[in-house]
């Protein structure tokens, strides 16, 4: 598959001429390549965006939200090719691809095609003498910066709000997964997009994502990844006051007390801890179990991680392929630190053969241990692989402490079925999501992003409207 910017309406590639290669992670083989692009095509896809929000801008909402649910028409008519794209590129189950990745990339361009019809903003009278409302207005150019994890997901989850808004985007997908973000570009084409609304550049980060970050005439990016590129942005667009929204790593507990729904507490814990091979931030890492259930849930966790396949993404196996080499090094190295620390291998805890087409493929064992305190770097570094702990607690407080005891603030899981306790808990928790006996259920309109060093700002509903617009306050004296 060769892969080429999308920069003014037009397939193209690098300004250069350069090009990186495509890995397929099942099989460890090039099978493609996408545009190595630069400052330059970064500077050509900005001058295309800014000479098109004038027109985009006033374009009237409705007609945005036309072709924003014209392109979720197209991506749903594709759905069987995109999934079959997104599980080659990124490794994942296909079924996993088709069931979640491409159906939620659909609802995030319907859903704010509708949000952006009943966008409203507040109004104040003033002590009888003036009335305040606040114009929201799109900001111009904006950045766009994802992951490879959910590829085209979380592509369209920033795309599509910014787009409904009215700006126009200079996005960058991860070069380790830019398939889908062309089959995207090229159904932009087809649904009648104009020309510079939408520019994707495809090449690495700290050239692409780096121009865009120091480019004056992008003032706001949303950016989701590693919690470090996040620091690496803010420190570079923090000069020039860019807005930024930062969805960064996570380090997530899963607090499971004796009194929870058990059967449905470990089915989810298996769910959490290993979907997507482990790689989505919203993972579960840390299962703290309450130790009067500790050795029972142990044994049922374990066998339940044992019987879980492990095999090429088109047989649809429970695990896929990690997404590239040095990731999956990344994770076999944490296994090996686990060790180190005193953690005791109950199962898993190496890189699996896969033999046929496979053989070379980036395949790891999904992995648990014990007997690591929550101090130590396995349970405080962000792993996003196939690999959890599993650690006892006493009491609710200790519970509490634990959890909070970490760099990071993205999602927490709370497993109980006390009333009071699931308030206690999820009001002191300090993680921008808590999820009650539930995991990965998610509302579009709801607030998403992490505290701490998961993140600043959150995207999702209005607060991803808010975010892509500019307010200005009109006070009127009658
Ligand atoms: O992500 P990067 P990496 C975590 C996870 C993972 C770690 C590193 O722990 O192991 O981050 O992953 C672009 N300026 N998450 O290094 O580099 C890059 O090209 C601007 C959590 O693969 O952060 C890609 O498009 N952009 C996470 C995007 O940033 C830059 C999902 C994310 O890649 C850049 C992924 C720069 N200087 C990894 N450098 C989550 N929160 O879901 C890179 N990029």
């Amino acid at each position: 598959m060769e892969i080429l910017n999308y920069i003014n309406g037009q397939l193209q590639p690098a300004l250069s001429g350069s090009w990186l290669d495509n890995y397929e992670p099942a099989t460890a083989q090039v099978y493609g390549r996408l545009p190595d692009s630069g400052a330059e095509d970064v500077a050509a896809a900005t001058i295309s965006a800014k000479a098109a929000f004038p027109a985009w801008a006033k374009t009237p909402v409705g007609e945005r939200a036309r072709l924003l649910n014209r392109l979720a028409d197209l991506i749903e008519r594709d759905l069987d090719k995109l999934a079959a794209a997104e599980s080659r590129d990124q490794g994942k189950p296909v079924a996993l691809a088709t069931r979640m990745d491409i159906p939620r990339a659909v609802d995030n361009f319907r859903f704010f095609a509708t949000a952006i019809q009943h966008f409203a903003s507040e109004s104040h009278h003033t002590d009888g003498a003036a009335i305040n409302y606040t114009l929201r207005q799109p900001i111009g150019v904006v950045g766009c910066i994802s992951p490879w994890n959910l590829p085209l997901y979380l592509f369209s989850w920033k795309i599509a709000p910014a787009l409904a808004a009215g700006n126009t985007v200079v996005a960058k997908p991860s070069e380790i997964t830019p398939a889908t973000a062309y089959l995207l570009c090229e159904l932009c084409i087809e649904a009648g997009f104009p020309a510079g609304v939408l520019n994707i550049v495809f090449g690495l980060g700290p050239k692409v994502g780096q121009a865009m970050s120091e480019h004056p005439d992008i003032p706001a990016i949303s950016f989701t990844g590693g919690t470090l590129t996040g620091a690496t942005i803010a420190r570079t667009a923090a000069p020039m006051f860019k807005k930024l929204s930062l969805e960064l790593g996570g380090k997530n507990p899963n607090i499971i007390f004796a009194d929870a729904d058990y059967d449905k507490a470990l089915n989810s814990a298996v769910r959490s801890s290993f979907t997507n091979q482990g790689e989505i931030c919203l993972c579960g890492s840390r299962l703290l179990i309450e130790r009067s259930i500790y050795e029972r849930f142990r044994s049922d966790f374990v066998a339940k991680v044992k019987a879980l396949t492990v095999d090429d993404p088109i047989t649809n196996p429970d695990l896929g392929a990690i997404v590239s080499q040095p990731h999956f090094e990344k994770v076999l190295s944490y296994i090996q630190l686990a060790q180190e620390e005193g953690g005791k291998l109950l199962t898993g805890g190496k890189a699996v053969k896969v033999s046929g087409r496979c053989e070379k493929g980036w395949f790891i064992e999904p992995t648990v241990f014990e007997n690591l305190p929550n101090s130590c770097r396995t349970n405080q570094e962000e792993i996003f692989g196939p690999v959890v702990t599993l650690i006892p607690f006493d009491t609710e407080a200790e519970a509490l402490a634990m959890a909070n005891d970490t760099v990071y603030g993205l999602a927490a899981q709370l497993w109980t079925e006390n009333l009071s306790r699931s308030q206690r808990m999820s009001s002191a928790l300090k993680f921008g999501i808590v999820w009650v006996n539930c995991w990965l259920l998610r509302d579009l309109r709801t607030p998403f992003g992490g505290a701490k060093a998961s993140g600043v700002g959150r995207e999702g509903g209005w607060d991803a409207l808010k975010f892509f617009t500019e307010a200005t306050n009109v006070c009127i004296r009658y």
